[in-house]
């Protein structure tokens, strides 16, 4: 028999390689001695420190799936999943800052780029030197991006790309735009632009004002007839399949990484309920506290345990995208129920940035929205089940 550790109820730690322990403990130490210390400034100020993406790259932490060659980690998805769960215990808006840069523009450059843009992009990507967005939503696109308007038109040497994507990560201190526009010279299939910063009639606003994710810095991609040269065009893919195959990568980091902000609520509960009287007794010794802490151990375990297994299958190259799907929705709704729960067991305090779980609930309440909506993934999920597209 063993003892049961509250903190790792099923024993996930048992079943990582020492490679992934390693990079786990190691992008642990990064998130709580660099990040932890300046998250509550950065979302109260609503400000984003672009200096993180270098101290990222330092790290290793940027493009851990990327080839070496390239810039990259060169390790597996579980390996990826772990570090994305360690950066969103700290903050849902640095996991989103490390993940499109990872699975959302390294992704794409080297699965659908070509030899050139790979070696020009990848590797100061990888080192945080430059940094990266994806534009696929647009103001009349969200979870229907086959319905985007922006356009690509074949010209002498190149394209002229118009059109306009909103709530993009990254966008305003973006230098490389990973842009999906409908194409008339591919029969207006959706096909990959790579754009840069300073290309004439290229903009990113900054979107002022959110109440979520505070941290990471969101704007608009406005395009007014920005000439790209040939070069900058993916050649490897045309179609939606392009930008889903990116989300995939990204959908599954975030079911590892709400988990790890479920993670950081559930342990600042336990210790609230542990240390605050009532009644004259801990509050962590009353029946109903008790079975708050339970369902939260319990579906912090389930939730870890799934997404272990879908990046098993990555690894191995037998994932079906509704697993992602299945995982997405499922630990981001978990997340958000859990912050929910923790918030109101800090009672009045918990709605003080000091304790850092309300901060965790309105950014979940983003990561339950972006890269696909819980009811969207329902509906995906729906269909593999029945047949039936309803969306
Ligand atoms: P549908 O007919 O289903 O598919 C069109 C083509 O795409 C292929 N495909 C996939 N390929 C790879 N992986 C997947 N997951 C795929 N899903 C679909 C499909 O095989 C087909 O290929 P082909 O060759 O036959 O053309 O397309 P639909 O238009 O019916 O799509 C419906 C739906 C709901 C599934 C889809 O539109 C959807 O997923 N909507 C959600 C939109 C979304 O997730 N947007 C995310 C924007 S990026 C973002 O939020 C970043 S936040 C990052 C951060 O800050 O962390
Ligand atoms: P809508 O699609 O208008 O959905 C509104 C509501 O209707 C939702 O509840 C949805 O579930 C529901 N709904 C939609 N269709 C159906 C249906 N058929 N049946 C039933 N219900 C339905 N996008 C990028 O491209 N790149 C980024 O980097 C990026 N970063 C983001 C950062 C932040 C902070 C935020 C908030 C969003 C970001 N997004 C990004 C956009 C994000 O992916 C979209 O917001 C998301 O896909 C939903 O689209 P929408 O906001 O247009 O909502």
């Amino acid at each position: 028999m063993t003892r049961f550790d509250y903190a790792d109820a099923l024993r996930l730690d048992a079943e990582l390689t020492d490679d992934e322990r390693m990079i786990r403990d190691a992008a642990h130490a990064f998130a709580q001695d660099r990040l932890q210390p300046r998250v509550a400034d950065a979302f109260e100020r609503e400000h984003t420190d672009p200096a993180i993406f270098r101290e990222m790259g330092e790290q290793g932490l940027l493009g851990v799936t990327i080839p070496e060659q390239f810039g990259g980690a060169g390790a597996g998805y579980v390996a990826y999943g772990l570090v994305a769960r360690e950066v969103e215990r700290v903050d849902s808006g640095y996991r989103s800052m490390m993940s499109v840069q990872s699975s959302l523009v390294m992704y794409p450059i080297h699965a659908y780029g070509s030899d050139e843009q790979r070696a020009k992009y990848l590797p100061g990507l990888a080192r945080g030197e430059l940094i990266g967005c994806f534009g696929l939503t647009e103001p009349d696109a969200g979870s229907d991006p086959g319905g985007m308007r922006t356009r690509a038109k074949k010209v002498d040497g190149g394209y002229v790309i118009s059109g306009a994507k909103t709530w993009i990560s990254n966008a305003p201190i973006a230098d490389v735009f990973v842009v999906w526009a409908k194409s008339d010279a591919h029969d207006g299939k959706i096909r990959g632009f790579i754009l840069e910063k300073g290309m004439k009639g290229l903009s990113a606003p900054k979107i002022e004002g959110k109440i979520s994710l505070r941290a990471s810095i969101t704007g608009m991609i406005q395009m007014d007839e920005v000439f790209v040269p040939e070069d900058g065009l993916l050649p490897g893919v045309e179609g939606l399949k392009g930008p889903f195959g990116c989300l995939n990568r990204a959908r599954y980091g975030i079911s590892w990484g709400v988990m790890g902000a479920a993670e950081f609520c559930y342990h600042a509960a336990r210790q609230y309920g542990l240390d605050r009287q009532q009644f004259g007794r801990p509050l962590a010794a009353t029946q109903l506290y008790q079975k708050k802490l339970a369902d939260m151990a319990t579906e912090i375990a389930l939730g870890l345990q799934a997404s272990l297994q879908v990046g098993r299958l990555m690894d191995e190259g037998r994932f079906a995208p509704e697993m992602i799907s299945l995982v997405k929705r499922n630990n981001c709704g978990k997340a958000l129920d859990i912050a929910r729960q923790a918030r109101d067991m800090h009672g009045g305090n918990g709605i003080s940035g000091e304790y850092h779980v309300i901060r965790h609930m309105v950014n979940l309440e983003t990561v339950n929205t972006y890269e696909g909506t819980h009811d969207v993934h329902a509906l995906i999920l729906g269909r593999a089940i029945t047949g039936h597209a309803a969306f």
